[in-house]
């Protein structure tokens, strides 16, 4: 070949580069919607008068541009779940961690790429517990002339799990905080923002799926519920996995799927079924006994053709504690053969972090009720994001990089009674600090203090490989063994099993302050939380650009 005829070559290629690569564009209006789900009116916040808010559908490679106008009452962020926000961690959303509130009437631009994932991510606000209506999907097709690692869907639908209370969530939220707080059940689960035919006054509205006999479609589930663990089950049909939180799986074929908060899980579902009505159904999962929400949320999967008005056909949902069914699910998961998913082999940083609740004495003769990371209960700064303390390096006051790598007692950490008598937690606002490209192996271990349950832990800004998880304590000399290192599942929330532990590696390439906390809004509002702060590499393409112009300060 010539050289002129390579240029020719090269130049078509970055054509077809640019040419593919789009800016999708969103203007989000957060404002007051008024809302009927189950029997009484609402007013809630949500985006663009949509209950979900809408949703984003780019390919990889394309570039993502949200205005969001904050035309309700309450301070706003949007987060961008599951985006790994590659040198635009200004644009991650987390409220006082990347960034200062969005104040009613102010507006403040989200701006990122979306390089090297695909699959089902969403869009949520990260403040208080507002994301309980402003939340939406966040879809990514591989680029085009790619296609999908499985048989091609006739269509594809989003199916967004939510909570529903009729209640103001930000009264909620304070109510969480104060001594001796019983949190207040939700009323309701909901498919798309509807909660099916099982309430009532919620007739007429159930959200409904025609499909046609012999045709493939892709449910691409996310669990948008603040605080509970879901199974997901659609009566007569299996389900095959083909991906979970926008990361590739080998196919996996099951009748359940269950899903922690933050998670998304991409299915493919054959119409192969007798033509009829089938219920699709959402209820809980809960690990730990105590008061919850256990209705069921359901939609409607209707044969094309068939005209009968028989009742759909309701599937058997595994039991709320079958802890055993949501384990095997969530273990049996594997990354997709021959992707180029890798797990790095050698490992910098070794963290064991104990996680769960605790106790601290507060008004009169009470109790408040705190969730910790190795006994810290994470306490957002007011005066200045994270961020913008990092980057200008002015951190003092607004948080100190000494969290510890370790616990700082060793103790039965599953044991009920070991744990009764180290409940008191304290609050402080540390973060670990990781050098640029290091790789980090956590464990993270589940206490009995408080109560012993499934927490979902996400880690924003990377996805991590999921090496292990058991129950019990982590036992480094045994368990190591047991990693799979070859094709291990990833994600960017994993639900640490019930009185159980998992282990987790990720390489830290992404310089900014991380968020890594507990997914179930509850736990989050009491501290359940800490960061990363990965500092600059020695390129500019390793290094945290300044922030943008309208960045909402405090
Ligand atoms: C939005 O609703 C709240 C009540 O929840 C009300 O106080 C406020 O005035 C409403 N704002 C607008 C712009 O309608
Ligand atoms: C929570 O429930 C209690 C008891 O029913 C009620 O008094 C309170 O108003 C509820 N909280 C909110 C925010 O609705
Ligand atoms: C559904 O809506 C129609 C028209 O709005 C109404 O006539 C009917 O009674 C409703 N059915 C139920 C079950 O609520
Ligand atoms: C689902 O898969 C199981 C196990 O392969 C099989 O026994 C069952 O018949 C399947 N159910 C349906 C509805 O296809
Ligand atoms: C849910 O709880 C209520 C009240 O505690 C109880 O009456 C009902 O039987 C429970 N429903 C299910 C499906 O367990
Ligand atoms: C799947 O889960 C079951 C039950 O937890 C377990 O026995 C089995 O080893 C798992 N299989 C794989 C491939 O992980
Ligand atoms: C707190 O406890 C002390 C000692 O038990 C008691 O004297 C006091 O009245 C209590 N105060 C309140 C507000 O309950
Ligand atoms: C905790 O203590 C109780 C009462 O002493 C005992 O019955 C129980 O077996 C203990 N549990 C564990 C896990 O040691
Ligand atoms: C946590 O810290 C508190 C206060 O410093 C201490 O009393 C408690 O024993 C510690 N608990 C654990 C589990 O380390
Ligand atoms: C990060 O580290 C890996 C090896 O651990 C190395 O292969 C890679 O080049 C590094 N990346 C950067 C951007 O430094
Ligand atoms: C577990 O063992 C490995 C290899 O021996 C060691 O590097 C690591 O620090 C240990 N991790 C923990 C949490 O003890
Ligand atoms: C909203 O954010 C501003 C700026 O951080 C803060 O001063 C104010 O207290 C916040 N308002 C509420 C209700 O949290
Ligand atoms: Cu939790």
């Amino acid at each position: 070949m010539t050289r002129a005829m390579w240029l020719l070559v090269c130049t078509f290629m970055v054509i077809a580069f640019v040419a593919s690569a789009d800016v999708v564009k969103h203007t989000f209006r957060v404002g007051n919607l008024t809302v009927k789900p189950l029997c009484e009116e609402w007013v809630v916040v949500a985006v663009n008068g949509q209950l979900p808010g809408p949703t984003i559908s780019v390919h990889e490679g394309d570039t993502v541009v949200v205005h969001v106008i904050n035309e309700s009452p309450y301070n706003m962020t949007i987060h961008w779940h599951g985006i790994f926000q590659q040198l635009t961690g200004w644009a991650d959303g987390p409220v006082y961690v990347t960034q200062c509130p969005i104040l009613p009437g102010n507006s403040y631009t989200y701006r990122f790429n979306i390089i090297k994932q695909e699959g089902t991510l969403w869009w949520h606000a990260h403040v208080s517990w507002l994301r309980t209506t402003v939340y939406g999907a966040l879809i990514i097709h591989p680029r085009e002339h790619r296609s999908y690692p499985f048989i091609k869907p006739n269509r594809e639908f989003p199916i967004i799990l939510g909570e529903w209370w009729n209640a103001n969530v930000v009264n909620l939220e304070a109510e969480s905080r104060l001594p001796g707080a019983a949190v207040n059940v939700s009323d309701a689960y909901t498919i798309n923002g509807r909660p099916g035919d099982l309430y009532q006054c919620a007739n007429n509205n159930t959200y409904t799926i025609e499909v046609v006999h012999g045709k493939t479609y892709l449910l691409r589930i996310i669990n948008a519920a603040l605080n509970n663990e879901l199974f997901f089950m659609i009566a007569g049909h299996n389900l095959t996995v083909v991906g979970i939180d926008a990361l590739y799986t080998d196919p996996y074929t099951t009748d359940v799927v269950v899903l922690a908060p933050g998670q998304t899980t991409d299915v493919l579902l054959v119409a192969n079924a007798t033509p009829g009505s089938y219920y699709m159904a959402a209820r809980a999962y809960l690990s730990a006994p105590s008061q919850f929400d256990n209705t069921t949320a359901t939609a409607i999967l209707q044969y094309k053709g068939v005209t009968s008005v028989a009742t759909p056909l309701m599937p058997v949902l595994p039991e709320f504690n079958d802890t055993p069914t949501a384990h095997k699910f969530y273990s049996n998961i594997t990354a997709l053969s021959g992707w180029g998913y890798e797990v790095p082999l050698h490992v910098d940083v070794h963290m064991f972090i104990t996680e769960g609740l605790g106790m601290e004495p507060c008004g009169q003769n009470a109790t408040c009720t705190l969730g910790s990371m190795n006994n810290e209960s994470f306490q957002l700064p007011t005066k200045l994001s994270m961020l913008e303390a990092h980057f200008s390096g002015a951190v003092q006051g607004i948080f100190t990089d000494d969290f510890p790598d370790t616990p700082p007692l060793v103790f039965d950490y599953t044991n009920e009674n070991a744990s009764q008598l180290i409940s008191t937690t304290r609050k402080s606002t540390r973060v670990k600090r990781l050098a640029y490209n290091s790789t980090v192996e956590m464990v993270f271990q589940n206490t009995a203090i408080v109560s012993v349950q499934s927490h979902p832990i996400h880690l924003h800004g990377f996805d991590f490989f999921v090496l292990a998880q058991g129950f019990g304590n982590y036992d480094n000399a045994t368990h190591r063994s047991t990693f799979n290192l070859v094709n291990p599942q990833m994600r960017n929330t994993i639900a640490v099993p019930v009185g159980g532990w998992a282990v987790i590696r990720f390489r830290a390439d992404n310089p900014g302050v991380w968020l890594i906390h507990c997914h179930l809004d509850v736990h989050l509002s009491w501290g359940f939380a800490t960061a990363f702060v990965v500092d600059n590499g020695p390129t500019p393409s390793s290094t945290l650009p300044p922030p943008p112009a309208d960045l909402p300060r405090c």
